[in-house]
């Protein structure tokens, strides 16, 4: 046999395997002998390449054991998203037969039992709800077209925060919010590394060679003084391998409390009394990167120290919300978050079609971010960010996690 031929039967057999998956088939299962089961879980320790090889072998060899044999998920997800398209069974049974090479006893065999499963009404239902709501999120995307602009302000008063941004979800930027701060002259990297140089910090470290740090922070978080934390920003270079993150909860150490003396709060906006448990200190070099994420609470965010770049598109847009997984907006591996936030305006790219806004914060910028918008942060410079998250209005939306696993 020629190489190429071996090549394309070997990438078949390649296909087949993949298409099909050991189950125990519940009704094969029950005929199976004592002995035979005992034989089968003696051997089911070896590779899942080998099981698959087996598999595939017995789906030519034995008709008892083929129907031990089903679709692998992939292709069972296939099947459903084809059903609930409207593609016709008899197609579906061609196509596997055809272009997955399932031996069509089999591709009949679990076409049949899809289509007849009492669950598949249902789900048509949810298909179908979901699809609409998608329809007017959609038009909804259309008509707000462009209108993903954030309204930029030198400072704002209660009333207007509250009614035009806060309860309507919109975000703002403001130029002068925090230019009576003392912070914004004192805080840099050396007066925390000489005033609060012996205090121990929780931070995040080793986050470079992680895909997804904020999501493993535990794992990354360790304990240092301030004095060697801020050394360390300051060697780094460009680096997203540590950096003090709000889940570091260092406003809600006694020794850091000092701090809330260089910031003053707007007592018609915020609640005083909770600005210690309810306010994040942020401190890296520049290069850290929070990837692409939506919270559940409103953030008042402050850029004290360096600057800051803010990606930020609005909670409704469906190119992100397809991706959500939790918090997180997910791309593929290899897959460039900032490229691909850059280009979707454009209707390029993986997220195509996202309403993103980007904003860099220089000091003394505020980011009011509504809950529920997205956000990918990026350092440009050594920062320092401080937010606050104690409305004088209610702050939690725990209910608002779209990407949640279903129930
Ligand atoms: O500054 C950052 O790196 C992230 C800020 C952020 O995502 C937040 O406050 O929710």
């Amino acid at each position: 046999m020629s190489r190429r031929r071996s090549r394309r039967r070997s990438h078949r057999r390649n296909r087949r395997r993949s298409a099909l998956a050991h189950v125990a088939h519940p009704r094969a299962r029950t005929r199976m002998s004592r002995t035979k089961r005992k034989k089968r879980s003696s051997s089911s320790s070896s590779s899942s390449g080998s099981k698959k090889r087996r598999s595939s072998k017995a789906a030519r060899a034995s008709p008892r054991l083929r129907e031990e044999i089903g679709l692998s998920d992939p292709f069972r997800d296939w099947l459903v998203h084809n059903l609930l398209r409207g593609v016709r069974p008899e197609r579906l049974v061609e196509q596997l037969a055809q272009q997955a090479e399932v031996p069509r006893e089999i591709a009949a065999r679990e076409v049949d039992a899809m289509v007849s499963s009492p669950l598949l009404p249902m789900v048509t239902r949810y298909a179908r709800w979901s699809r609409s709501l998608e329809l007017v999120l959609e038009l909804e995307r259309k008509r707000q077209r462009g209108a993903a602009a954030i309204d930029r302000l030198a400072t704002v008063d209660a009333e207007t925060f509250y009614t035009r941004y806060y309860r309507a979800g919109r975000p703002l930027l403001l130029d002068d919010a925090t230019r009576s701060w003392p912070a914004l002259e004192r805080w840099t990297p050396a007066y925390f590394a000489e005033s609060l140089g012996d205090v121990e910090l929780d931070v995040c470290v080793g986050r470079a060679a992680d895909p997804t740090p904020d999501l493993n922070f535990a794992q990354h978080t360790q304990r240092m003084r301030v004095a060697d934390f801020v050394a360390r920003v300051l060697e780094a270079g460009e680096s997203n391998d540590l950096y003090l993150i709000a889940n570091n909860h260092a406003m809600k150490r006694d020794e850091l409390a000092v701090l809330l003396d260089d910031i003053v709060i707007d007592t018609s906006i915020f609640d005083a009394s909770k600005v210690r448990g309810a306010s994040s200190l942020w401190l890296g070099p520049a290069g850290t990167i929070t990837p692409l994420h939506h919270d559940t609470s409103n953030i008042f965010f402050c850029q004290i120290y360096g600057r800051k770049r803010v990606r930020l598109a609005p909670p409704g847009d469906i190119p992100l919300l397809r991706r959500l997984r939790g918090f997180y907006v997910g791309l593929d591996e290899g897959q460039d978050a900032e490229r691909a936030l850059d280009a979707a305006p454009d209707d390029q790219g993986p997220l195509a079609g996202a309403r993103v806004v980007s904003v860099d914060l220089a000091p003394g910028d505020t980011l009011f971010i509504p809950a529920g918008w997205f956000h990918h942060v990026r350092a440009l410079d050594v920062s320092i960010s401080f937010s606050l998250l104690c409305f004088r209005q209610p702050n939690r939306f725990d209910w608002y996690t779209p990407g949640a696993p279903a129930l």
